[in-house]
């Protein structure tokens, strides 16, 4: 496919790069529970959840990957994630339990509770660049597979995939790696030098959870390995107020946070507070970098109609 052919020049490469916007397999697909038979019927979400973290720790302690393939790595390199069981020639490896971090995640159930739910991750190397938000899109290598190492998404090759579109224990993981540098070869090759990798594994309620979808089984924990090139930050609205910031209650989620009840959410909203005055004539009048708040009542201008 045209989108990375290596002899593209510069100038057109750039404007791919940057304009570019690429939904794959990985985007959350919510389907509606139905006679599907990839749909299994809706379990409690706390049962679930600790089932499912005991085995993801019981598969940590007895499974190592290929860390001594990290070490050292040169600084355009991606070696694949590859996990194996600790056992016969490989006794002595160190289980994955040993060597990753983990990061909380709040998740509701149908009732608005929330289930704590645990993710597990490890940076193999850091990346050089910024970090990505919840909200950016993000131009990535990735491998996704199961605990019995069936592949199930593969893109050997970076794609852009926007981080609030793919499964949320994919996009929580994201601002833990730095994005690299891009370098433009004299024959105008180009490629990606001390780009962040890292891999993740989360329990389904953080990916499909009662939804199967191709080689997945419902309720199945899932692990991605993540190259990441590059990233932008998003605007949807073009408002001047990136989407990151637009997520007013915090909570990852960019369609519930709607000021003026429009149906329309801040995100994709020109006039948030519906005062008749587009979000990019209120939010920084003076320029200073800070949201404007004209009657210093706490609410800046482009949130408060009066
Ligand atoms: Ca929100
Ligand atoms: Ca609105
Ligand atoms: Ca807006
Ligand atoms: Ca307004």
């Amino acid at each position: 496919m045209p989108m990375f052919s290596k002899n593209m020049s510069k100038k057109n490469f750039l404007i791919i790069l940057f304009l570019s916007i690429n939904i794959s397999f990985l985007s959350s697909c919510k389907k509606e529970e139905s006679s599907d038979p990839d749909v299994a019927p809706k379990r409690d979400l706390e049962t679930q959840y600790i089932a499912e973290n005991d085995s993801i720790i019981e598969f940590m302690e007895t499974h190592f990957y290929n860390y001594t393939d990290f070490e050292n790595i040169g600084n355009n390199q991606t070696p694949e994630l590859i996990i194996d069981t600790i056992a016969g020639d490989n006794i002595d490896k160190t289980p994955i339990s040993e060597q990753v971090k983990s990061l909380d995640i709040e998740v509701k159930d149908d009732d608005d509770n929330v289930v704590v739910h645990k993710l597990y991750y490890e940076v193999l190397r850091e990346g050089s660049g910024e970090n990505p938000t919840v909200a950016d899109s993000v131009f990535v290598s990735y491998k996704g597979f199961l605990f019995d190492n069936k592949v199930f998404d593969q893109r050997k090759n970076p794609v852009w995939l926007e981080a609030k579109n793919v499964v949320r224990g994919f996009q929580e993981f994201l601002p833990k790696i730095k994005r690299g540098e891009i370098r433009i070869n004299p024959n105008g090759t180009y490629d990606f030098l001390n780009f962040g990798i890292g891999f993740v594994i989360f329990p389904s309620g953080l990916g499909y959870y009662n939804n199967g979808t191709g080689n997945i089984q419902p309720y199945s924990p899932l692990i991605f390995q993540v190259n990441l090139m590059t990233l932008n930050r998003t605007d949807h609205d073009n408002d001047s107020v990136l989407t990151i910031i637009e997520d007013l209650n915090g909570d990852h989620n960019f369609d519930n946070d709607d000021t003026d009840s429009d149906g329309f959410p801040n995100y994709l909203d020109t006039d948030d507070d519906g005062d008749g005055i587009l979000t990019i004539d209120e939010y920084d009048v003076n320029g200073d970098g800070i949201a404007d708040d004209s009657d210093g009542d706490g609410t800046p201008d482009y949130l408060d109609n009066d």
